[in-house]
């Protein structure tokens, strides 16, 4: 089968849910292929979906984070979504709430199966804090693949962008292929078309073909 390039710049805004807790009831049905994005408040995960889908505000940009819970899913096409989770680590939220976020996004990263894929992003002169690890973890345990991008790489001059590079793909060489880590820019499109290489890989997933193959079989 010869696989389709899937065309990122037609992302659509499909359906927001109010908060993570209630995923469930907004989400489509647990069919197809969804790839999120994840990353601390201010991680840079709006301009990184602009900037991959080539679209000036699909994705709102803030100066001041954290405020909205809101996950806003977006179309590909009929069998493929991109999920943008609510940034997590924001140092006004509540701890219990905090808590009931981490829970829930536990439970969304262990229990969708039509998930082919996350991407964690983080400012790359902050990565790796506690809940990055814990995102990684979780979907690692679920044996579902992680980009680790490490965004406004333009922010760092060449040799330190790649000395942190390496050490964070150090860091999480423990979790073998499961993790790749790479550099980022949404100002400069540095990285960008490594990351829709990988996005365009976890858009076809095996499961897909054969979910694909048994409707065609079915008629
Ligand atoms: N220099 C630089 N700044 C960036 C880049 N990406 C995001 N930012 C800035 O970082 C801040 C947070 O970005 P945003 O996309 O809203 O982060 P989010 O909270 O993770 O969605 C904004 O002020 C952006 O302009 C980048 O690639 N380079
Ligand atoms: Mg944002």
């Amino acid at each position: 089968m010869t696989e389709s390039r899937i065309d990122f710049r037609r992302a659509k805004f499909l359906i927001s849910a109010p908060d993570i807790a209630h995923l469930d009831q907004y989400l489509p049905g647990d069919v197809g292929v969804e790839i999120a994005f994840a990353g601390r408040s201010n991680a840079g995960k709006s301009s990184a979906l602009n900037a991959l889908t080539e679209q000036k505000s699909l994705a709102r940009t803030s100066k001041t984070p954290g405020r909205t819970q809101l996950i806003n899913v977006f179309e590909l096409d009929a069998q493929r979504r991109l999920v943008d989770l609510p940034g997590y680590g924001f140092a006004q939220v509540p701890l219990a709430l905090k808590n009931k976020w981490q829970q829930a996004l536990g439970e969304y990263l262990q229990k969708r199966a039509c998930l082919s894929g996350v991407v964690v992003l983080m400012d790359i002169r902050h990565p790796l804090k506690d809940l990055d690890m814990q995102m990684i973890e979780w979907a690692v345990a679920s044996e579902i693949p992680v980009l680790a991008l490490l965004t406004k790489s333009d922010k760092l001059a060449q040799s330190a962008k790649m000395k942190t590079v390496n050490e964070v793909r150090l860091a999480l060489s423990k979790f073998g292929d499961w993790v790749q880590v790479e550099p980022f820019s949404s100002l400069k499109g540095t990285g960008k078309p490594k990351v829709l290489a990988i996005l365009n890989e976890w858009c076809h997933p095996q499961w897909l073909a054969d979910e694909l193959a048994a409707v065609n079989n079915a008629e």
